[in-house]
């Protein structure tokens, strides 16, 4: 690592978004999402799977009070994924085991947006739930309340499934967030109160455990840096040096040897630090890799970072869709071998693009690097956008490219591929997800050092940093023009990334020196720059390694992904194809193209001919838009 190329992303009271394309986002999630998310945790959208999720942390409550009254409480199971009315208890823990998290990831959009926008309102609806959770946590710092309601003596005792530690994580990401959007120390208080139980129960000479689900690593050093206290960096690096540790822990602490898959999916087939493939959970793995990231820079460990950018090389090079969705296989929601990258089957959960950015942000306030931004661009502007319907009110989980919603129904492989969005799900992980990110968009496009700022993504914002305050006007998706201006506060280098999907076609108004994928420019003085990236259609080929593409393309404008709809094209778009000369037109963000429908053929089979076709003006959307006009086929790739 080179310590002169670290930076920072800038805190996001620091930064506000302008442009209109996401200001409308971070509005829609101020105005629709989070009210309707918490009235989601509530149980109390009419026709949506429950959550029970705040009634989880009312019973853990109730249960701390009578254990501090000395009443004897009684105990449940907790031996089970997921606990409803029918396989438990009433007064029993309900809901999947992680669903706490759910309120932490509310509770951090939240915060995030209170920083973009005060508003009392939503203030008092995010203390009620502070409140409700300082309540519920154990005097121990313990705070879980799947083990809080159902069985005090069963702590720390199934850390491959339980989820304890992936809600800790949460917990700290959201206190964090909390305080800073606030000051107010509540919150990070009971983070910190759990974080010191772990960092005392997890060590050398100590518990030799480390998280089923990763998360904990991350927050532990967002903790670190929010409190200095150096334990919780150590405990980060811990459950890193154990992950991957033969015996592995997980059989350990069950008494059992599990097959090798168990491991892959866990990330725990090796050490982390000499991993070079992604594998298993798409969720777990990217989170992992981000404190992996987090670890190595706060630490200056050379072997962890070599293993970061491998594991990212293998998901930009043999594991990303075109889309910047991951995790190819429902099979474990994982990552699929080299290549395999299936569109009908796709996973793609909304959750592991999101974690796609959390790691390529951490990638980048290592070192600047051209790959990752596009990479980071691709999930941002097409499947975590995809992830949320135009109403704010329902959800992706599953991304796939390419649906016909007869083989949804009736094709139990596809049953994870939803035509429609969801009003909410049971395990709601990605709702959430996508709204804490897009409340915090403004971390994820510029980091800073004392001497340079990098431009990674191009949000029109006003951003106020050292060594220079910047206006960015961003017309990125319109028309593929910026407009920086910059007041240095001294002589600095402001690098702005040039995006590969416009090659060599960009010009900027100032002198520059271009290197690696970034324009560097010194500036000294106030000054206005104009940035223009060629924003053309464009047909895409996908890598002949695979095999599913071969035969097609997509299309493609500036960063977005574009798919027909049977909306637009009718049915049967595996008949269109798209012509190699198709004259593209632009008309706002549709885009048309000359292509052919090919005629259904008579019978199953016959001797060779050519087939009939007809001209006909393909129309394409961007994929992010897909879906929000009732349930139609879809296809983001088209023969041509
Ligand atoms: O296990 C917690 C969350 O549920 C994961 O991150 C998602 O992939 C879903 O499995
Ligand atoms: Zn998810």
């Amino acid at each position: 690592m080179d310590n002169a190329l670290f930076s920072r992303h800038i805190a996001l009271a620091d930064v506000k978004i302008t442009d209109a394309f996401w200001q409308k986002r971070q509005h829609l999630i101020e105005t629709t999402v989070l009210p309707y998310q918490y009235e989601a945790l509530h149980d109390r959208v009419d026709g949506a799977d429950k959550s029970y999720a705040v009634e989880n942390f009312r019973k853990a409550a109730a249960v701390v009070k009578q254990l501090k009254n000395g009443a004897t409480v009684p105990v449940y199971p907790a031996d089970k994924w997921v606990y409803d009315e029918q396989n438990s208890a009433p007064e029993a823990f309900k809901g999947w085991v992680f669903q706490d998290s759910d309120v932490y990831k509310w509770l951090e959009a939240a915060a995030y947006t209170l920083t973009n926008h005060f508003d009392a309102a939503l203030k008092a609806k995010a203390d009620a739930l502070i409140d409700l959770i300082c309540a519920a946590q154990l005097p121990s710092g313990y705070l879980d309340t799947l083990y809080i309601i159902n069985n005090r003596d069963g702590i720390f005792t199934n850390l491959r499934d339980f989820h304890e530690l992936y809600c800790f994580g949460h917990l700290a990401e959201a206190a964090v967030a909390y305080h800073r959007a606030t000051g107010e120390t509540a919150l990070l208080d009971a983070a910190c109160r759990f974080a010191d139980l772990i960092a005392d129960t997890f060590g050398e000479n100590k518990k030799k455990g480390y998280p089923g689900h990763e998360i904990a690593e991350l927050a532990l050093v967002k903790l670190y840096e929010e409190t200095g206290k150096r334990a919780y960096l150590d405990t980060a690096a811990f459950f890193l040096d154990e992950r991957g540790k033969r015996p592995y822990y997980f059989d350990t602490e069950r008494n059992e040897t599990s097959d090798g898959e168990r491991y892959h999916y866990h990330q725990a087939h090796k050490p982390p630090r000499e991993q070079e493939e992604a594998v298993g959970h798409a969720v777990r793995a990217v989170y992992l890799y981000s404190g992996m990231a987090d670890v190595a820079k706060a630490t200056g460990d050379d072997g962890l970072y070599a293993a970061c950018q491998r594991l990212m090389r293998s998901i930009l090079d043999k594991k990303l869709y075109i889309t910047g969705g991951i995790g190819a296989t429902a099979d474990g929601e994982a990552f699929s071998f080299d290549y395999d990258l299936p569109n009908d089957l796709a996973y793609c959960e909304t959750c592991a693009s999101v974690g796609l950015l959390f790691f390529a942000r951490r990638m980048l306030e290592i070192a600047p690097d051209a790959a990752i931004a596009d990479a980071a661009e691709r999930a941002l502007y097409n499947t975590v956008l995809a992830g949320m319907a135009e109403d704010g009110r329902h959800f992706f989980y599953v991304n796939p490219l390419e649906v016909l919603p007869e083989a949804s129904e009736k094709d139990s492989r596809k049953r994870h591929v939803k035509p429609v969005r969801q009003k909410w799900f049971g395990c709601a992980c990605c709702p959430p997800n996508l709204a804490r990110l897009l409340a915090s968009l403004g971390e994820y496009g510029i980091t800073a050092n004392e001497n340079t700022v990098y431009v990674h993504q191009y949000f029109g914002s006003e951003v106020h940093t050292e060594p220079a305050d910047l206006r960015i006007t961003s017309a990125y998706t319109e028309n593929g023009t910026v407009h920086l201006a910059v007041r240095p506060q001294r002589e600095m280098t402001l690098a702005l990334r040039i995006p590969t999907w416009c090659g060599e076609n960009y010009r900027f108004s100032a002198p520059c020196t271009v290197k690696e994928g970034y324009a560097y420019f010194t500036l000294s003085t106030p000054c206005d720059i104009q940035a223009a990236f060629a924003l053309v259609p464009r047909l895409v080929n996908c890598s002949n390694r695979v095999r599913e593409n071969i035969g097609k393309v997509a299309v493609m404008r500036g960063p977005l992904v574009y798919c027909l709809e049977e909306a637009d094209n009718g049915k049967d778009l595996h008949l269109l194809r798209v012509s190699k000369e198709p004259q593209f037109a632009v008309n706002g963000d549709i885009i048309t193209a000359d292509g052919f429908r090919e005629a259904p053929d008579g019978t199953l089979y016959a001797d060779y001919a050519k087939r009939a076709k007809t001209p006909v003006r393909l129309t394409f959307i961007p994929y992010y838009r897909w879906g929000n006009r009732g349930e139609n086929e879809m296809t983001v790739y088209v023969r041509i």
